[in-house]
């Protein structure tokens, strides 16, 4: 019975791999609506699935600065201190793979997979920066890292939230 479960378990996660993979790149934020992760719904992760950060792990938006006035395509940079960058699927340790939050004003929950939606963009091919077609507007952008399972880690890496304007 245990190894049904444990085989249950491995199809699940080779599932949400193979989910979050094809959903990058492809960002467009046109009618972004308003911030609505819906946290009633959706169960914690056992603790097992949940990685550690490595001391002092930090990840912050290089580029456009905070307050910067850009226009559209705004290619966004992303910046990490004493972490790895891999893929979706890599448990390499103190490793993990940006998610950038867009317009998001309450924080998903930190013990559960990351959703993909317009506003949960995940980069589970290892990217470091990407390109978003925006329209004219103010919008906050955010950096959450992600373990292998698009799940926070433990003691969340995430970065200072930046607002720009698009003009
Ligand atoms: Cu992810």
């Amino acid at each position: 019975m245990k190894n049904i479960a444990i085989a249950i378990v491995a199809a699940l996660i080779a599932f949400l791999i193979y989910f979050f993979a094809f959903r990058q790149d492809a960002v467009t934020t046109e009618a972004l609506p308003e911030a609505s992760v819906n946290q009633s719904e959706s169960t914690s992760v056992p603790p097992s699935l949940i990685s550690t950060a490595a001391p002092g792990a930090d990840v912050f938006i290089i580029s456009p600065g905070d307050g910067a006035v850009v226009s559209s395509p705004v290619k966004v940079e992303f910046g990490i201190t004493n972490m790895k960058v891999v893929k979706a699927g890599d448990s390499t340790e103190f490793s993990g793979h940006h998610h950038l939050l867009i317009n998001l004003d309450e924080l998903p929950p930190m013990d559960q997979v990351l959703p993909a939606t317009e506003q949960i963009i995940h980069f589970g091919g290892g990217q470091t920066e990407t390109t978003l077609e925006l329209e004219p507007g103010e919008y906050t952008l955010q950096l959450l890292l992600g373990n292998h399972l698009h799940i926070p880690h433990a003691e969340p890496v995430i970065s200072k939230k930046i607002t720009i304007t698009v003009e």
